[in-house]
C-alpha cells in the first residue's frame, strides 16, 4: 500500500490554491507534476557540475558526462533494453517519432511503400508519416476500430502486403485511456518481417515496460509525462535498425570526422544526438526514473488503475454520462448529454479542478466518434479518491448550471 499523503508532500505544486481552492490536478496525460528531488536536481546540476558534455578533458565536463551517461543506463534498465547504445535522447515522443519516420524511410522506404498506423493515434504519430506521404510518396494504411473503440485486429492482419515497411501504433490511447494488445500487434507484424514502433507516451508512466519482452523495434516516450522535466525524451531502437538508419540531424557529436569531401558518422547512440544535448534534462530524467523505481511502477499502476475504476463508477452515477472506450490505464474521456466539454472544463476550473477538454491532438479519433471533443480526467500516483469525489461534485454542479 502506498502512502499517498507522503507522496503528495514531495510535490510542491500540489499545495497551490486555484481561485482560493485546493488544486485538483487531473491533467496528467498532458504532463505530470514534478517531485522536489527532480526540481532540485536541475538546480544542483547548474550549481555543481554545469559544463558541456563529451567534449572536455577538464573535471567538470567529465563529471557532467558521467552523470548523463549514468542516466542513459537508468533509462536502459527502466525499459529493459539490452544495451545503452540503443537509448537515444531526444526532445520527446514527437521528436522521437519524427526521427524514426525520417531516418527509417530514408533508408528503407521508397515511393509506394506503406506504413500502418491506427485510428486512435496522437497527431504526433500521424503527421510525421503524412509529411513522408507528401515528400516521398509513402502510403498510410489505418487500422480501424471495433464498436467499443478497440483496434480491429482482424482488419489489421489484412492491411499487410509486400509494400508494408513499418507499423507505428500507440501502446495506450491518450483519449480513451485503453491499452492496445501491443504484444500481439508486434507478433503479427514480425510474422511479415515488418518492424514496429510503439508510442509509449501514455504507457511508460503507468506500466512496467520491457522492450525486449515486447520485442518492440522502437519504443518512444516523453520525460515530462513521467515526473521528469519538459524537453527531454527517449527513442529506444534495436541496434540493428539504428545502425542501418541514416542520421537525422547533422552537427556536433554525431560525426567521427568531417571534411568537405566526406563526413563519417559517430557510433550509436551519438550518431543520433547532434548538438549539445539537454544534459541537465537527461540527468533530471534519470533522477525521475529512480524516484519512480523507489515507489515501484507496479504499485503506481495498481493505485492508478483503482482510481480509474473508481472514476468510471462515480462518473456513471451522473445522468446522461457517456464514457468513451474501455479505460484501463489512467485516463477517462467523457461527455454529459449534449453539453460541450469546454463548458464543463471552464466551470470546474473555477472550483480548482484541472481537466483537459477538446480533441486531445487525436482529431481522427474524435471525428470517428462523431463528437466535438471530450472532457478527460487523467491520473498520476499523487491523485486520490477524494479528488475524484471533488471532480464528480464539480461536474454535477456544472451540469446543473448548463442544463
Ligand atoms: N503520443 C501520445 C500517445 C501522446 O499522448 C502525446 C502527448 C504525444 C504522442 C506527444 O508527446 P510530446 O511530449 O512529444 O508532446 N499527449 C498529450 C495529451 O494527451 N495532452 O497533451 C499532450
Amino acid at each position: 500500500m502506498l502512502n499517498i499523503e507522503d507522496i503528495r508532500k514531495e510535490f510542491p505544486i500540489l499545495d497551490t490554491l486555484v481561485y482560493n481552492r485546493p488544486l485538483v490536478y487531473l491533467d496528467n496525460a498532458a504532463t505530470t507534476q514534478k517531485p522536489k528531488c527532480v526540481i532540485d536536481t536541475i538546480s544542483e546540476v547548474y550549481s555543481t557540475m554545469n559544463s558541456n558534455v563529451h567534449r572536455g578533458v577538464h573535471h567538470l565536463s567529465q563529471v557532467a558526462t558521467c552523470a548523463m551517461e549514468k542516466s542513459r543506463e537508468t533509462v536502459r534498465d527502466f525499459i529493459g533494453a539490452k544495451e545503452c547504445c540503443e537509448i537515444i535522447f531526444t526532445r520527446g515522443t514527437t521528436e522521437s517519432i519524427n526521427l524514426v519516420a525520417s531516418s527509417f524511410a530514408e533508408t528503407f522506404m521508397k515511393e509506394g511503400d506503406e506504413v500502418i498506423i491506427s485510428t486512435m493515434e496522437h497527431h504526433s504519430n500521424i503527421v510525421p508519416w503524412q509529411l513522408l506521404q507528401e515528400r516521398r510518396g509513402i502510403k498510410i494504411r489505418v487500422i480501424p476500430l471495433t464498436g467499443n473503440c478497440r483496434l480491429d485486429i482482424e482488419a489489421y492482419r489484412n492491411l499487410f502486403n509486400e509494400k508494408t515497411k513499418i507499423v507505428s501504433v500507440a501502446h495506450v490511447s491518450n483519449v480513451l485511456g485503453s491499452t492496445n494488445p501491443i504484444k500481439e500487434i508486434i507478433e503479427i507484424a514480425h510474422n511479415h518481417n515488418v518492424p514496429v514502433l510503439v508510442d509509449g507516451a501514455q504507457s511508460i508512466p503507468h506500466k512496467k515496460i520491457n522492450v525486449q519482452e515486447l520485442d518492440a523495434d522502437f519504443f518512444v516516450f516523453s520525460g515530462h509525462k513521467i515526473y521528469a522535466p519538459t524537453g527531454i525524451g527517449v527513442l529506444y531502437g534495436k541496434k540493428k535498425w539504428l545502425e542501418a538508419m541514416q542520421p537525422y540531424h547533422g552537427g556536433g557529436e554525431m560525426i567521427k570526422s568531417v571534411s568537405f569531401s566526406k563526413t563519417t558518422f559517430n557510433e550509436l547512440p551519438y550518431k543520433f544526438e547532434a548538438g549539445t544535448p539537454d544534459y541537465v534534462g537527461i540527468i533530471a530524467l534519470g533522477r525521475a526514473l529512480e524516484w519512480v523505481n523507489s515507489i515501484g511502477i507496479e504499485n503506481i499502476a495498481s493505485h492508478e488503475q483503482e482510481l480509474t475504476r473508481y472514476a468510471v463508477e462515480q462518473l456513471n452515477t451522473i445522468p446522461g454520462m457517456r464514457i468513451f472506450g474501455e479505460p484501463d490505464s489512467a485516463a477517462v474521456s467523457f461527455l454529459v448529454g449534449d453539453i460541450h466539454p469546454a463548458d464543463i472544463g471552464t466551470i470546474i476550473d473555477r472550483l480548482g479542478i484541472a481537466i483537459r477538454t477538446g480533441h486531445h491532438c487525436a482529431q481522427p479519433l474524435i471525428d470517428h466518434l462523431g463528437i466535438p471533443g471530450t472532457a478527460r480526467a487523467s491520473f498520476a500516483v499523487y491523485n486520490t479518491k477524494e479528488e475524484i469525489d471533488t471532480l464528480i461534485q464539480g461536474i454535477a454542479r456544472a451540469v446543473k448550471m448548463l442544463s
